[in-house]
C-alpha cells in the first residue's frame, strides 16, 4: 500500500475565513508594516499570552538573534552550544564575534552548564544557550556563572514557545530570548520572530534597532537594521494565538503514543520529560544507539523508503561546517557528547493533525527487523 509522506512537520494554519476578515481590514486601512494596529496589538497579546513583559516582532528568528547581540553590545567571545540550528551561531558571525563551543548534556541536548567556566577567557562577554526542542537548560546555574563573571545570557529560545518552568515561562530567564515563528515552529507566523526582554528602556532599544536606528524623523541611534514584521504576518499571529492550546493537546498525545510505543525498543532511547516543566512538544527526537539493528543513517532512510520525512536535527554539529572547525573549542575530542548525539539523533514526525494511526505504523517500520 502507497502511503502519502508524512513530513517531520506541518505548520498549523488559520481558519482561511477568518484571515479574511483580517486581510479586508488591513486593505481598507492601506497600512501594511512599520508598527501598524494588528502589530500593537500582536505584542500585547503575545506578551499575555506567554506571561513576559515584553515582546518586540522581528521578521524571523535569525534577525532577531543578530539583533540581541546588537542591543547589548556583544563583542569579543561568546560561548555557545554546537548542537543547534546552524543560525545561532551564524547570528555570532555577523556581529563579528568568536563562537566558544561547549559540550551538551545527553538527558536534554542543551549546553551543558558544568563545563561553561572552563571556556571563560578575558575576552568572553556573553552567554548563548539554546532551549532544543523546546527542553528548558539548566537556566539557574547558568545565571549564577553570568553573574559571577558578569556576562549576559541571551537565550535562543526559538524552540520553546510556550514552555513553562513551575509555571513560570521560560522567556523570563536571560537578559533576552529570542523566539522563531517560522512556518516549521510550534506557533508560526510563517516566516517572524521575537525579543522578549524585562524592562521599557530596552524594549525601546530593541525597536528602535529593528527600525534602522530610527528613534525619531530625525534620530537614529545606531547602525540599525530593517527587520520589522508586517501587519499580514501580525495578523495571521493574532488568530494562531486562539489554537495554540488546543494544538499543544494534541502533540502531548503524539508524544505520549510514540513513548508508549517505542519503550523497550533495543537501542533507541528517547528524551524524559522533566518535572515542572510545561512542554510544547515541538519536536520529537529518538536516538539510535550501537544496539539498534541498524545504523541510524539506515533507519532514516528505511523511513524514507516508506515516505517518512524525519530530520537529523542537529547534525552536522554547527562545530562541523567548514567557516566554524578551525576554532580551537570545534575540535571533536572537546565535544564528545554532542559529536554522539549528533550522530545518534532521528526527529520523528509530530504536528497536530498527524493521526495515531500514523504514529504506530512509524513505530511499526521502527520495529521491524528486516
Ligand atoms: N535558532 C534555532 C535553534 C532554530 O532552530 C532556528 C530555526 C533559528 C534560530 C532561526 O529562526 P528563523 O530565522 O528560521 O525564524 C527549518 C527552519 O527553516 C528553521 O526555521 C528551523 N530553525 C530549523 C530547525 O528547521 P529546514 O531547512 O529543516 O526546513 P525545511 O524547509 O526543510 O522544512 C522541514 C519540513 O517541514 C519540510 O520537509 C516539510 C515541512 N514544511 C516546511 C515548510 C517551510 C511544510 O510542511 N510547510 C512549509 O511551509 O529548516
Amino acid at each position: 500500500m502507497e502511503y502519502n509522506p508524512i513530513h517531520v512537520t506541518q505548520p498549523d494554519l488559520p481558519e482561511l475565513e477568518d484571515f479574511v476578515v483580517s486581510l479586508k481590514k488591513i486593505w481598507r486601512s492601506k497600512w501594511l508594516t512599520n508598527n501598524g494596529e494588528f502589530h500593537q496589538k500582536f505584542e500585547k497579546e503575545l506578551a499575555d499570552y506567554l506571561g513576559v513583559k515584553y515582546v518586540s516582532l522581528f521578521a524571523n528568528g535569525t534577525l532577531a538573534l543578530i539583533s540581541a547581540l546588537q542591543v547589548l553590545r556583544i563583542s569579543g567571545e561568546v560561548i555557545t552550544t554546537p548542537y543547534s540550528f546552524i543560525a545561532t551561531t551564524h547570528a555570532l558571525w555577523w556581529n563579528d564575534i568568536k563562537p566558544v563551543f561547549v559540550d551538551i548534556e545527553p538527558a536534554t541536548c542543551n549546553i551543558d552548564y558544568q563545563k561553561i567556566e572552563a571556556a571563560i577567557t578575558p575576552k568572553t562577554t556573553a552567554i548563548l544557550p539554546v532551549h532544543v526542542y523546546g527542553n528548558p537548560c539548566e537556566v539557574s546555574e547558568i545565571e549564577r556563572i553570568a553573574y559571577i563573571y558578569g556576562l549576559k545570557v541571551i537565550y535562543d529560545a526559538a524552540h520553546a514557545f510556550g514552555v513553562k518552568i513551575n509555571d513560570q515561562s521560560i522567556l523570563n530567564f536571560g537578559d533576552l530570548s529570542i523566539l522563531s515563528f517560522h512556518a516549521t515552529k510550534s506557533f508560526n507566523t510563517i516566516e517572524g520572530g521575537a525579543i522578549i526582554c524585562h524592562d521599557e528602556k530596552t524594549k525601546k532599544r530593541i525597536d528602535y534597532l529593528k527600525n534602522f536606528g530610527f528613534a525619531d524623523e530625525v534620530t537614529v541611534i545606531a547602525p540599525g537594521i530593517n527587520a520589522k514584521m508586517n501587519e499580514l504576518q501580525a495578523a495571521y499571529g493574532l488568530l494562531q494565538l486562539k489554537t495554540f492550546d488546543e494544538h499543544i493537546a494534541k502533540r502531548k498525545k503524539i508524544a505520549e503514543r510514540y513513548r508508549k510505543l517505542l519503550t523497550g525498543i533495543q537501542g533507541i532511547r528517547y528524551l524524559e520529560d522533566i518535572e515542572n516543566v510545561k512542554y510544547n512538544h515541538a519536536y520529537f527526537p529518538v536516538f539510535v544507539n550501537d544496539d539498534y539493528y541498524l545504523t541510524r543513517d539506515d533507519l532514516y532512510y528505511k523511513l524514507q523508503k516508506n515516505n517518512i520525512f524525519g530530520r537529523r536535527y542537529f547534525y552536522p554539529l554547527i562545530s562541523e561546517f567548514p567557516f566554524y572547525r578551525g576554532f580551537p573549542s570545534s575540535r571533536p575530542s572537546n565535544l564528545p557528547v554532542a559529536m554522539e548525539i549528533s550522530n545518534q539523533v532521528v526527529c520523528l514526525p509530530i504536528f497536530p493533525d498527524l493521526s495515531l494511526t500514523s504514529v504506530e505504523r512509524i513505530v511499526e517500520i521502527i520495529k521491524q527487523n528486516n
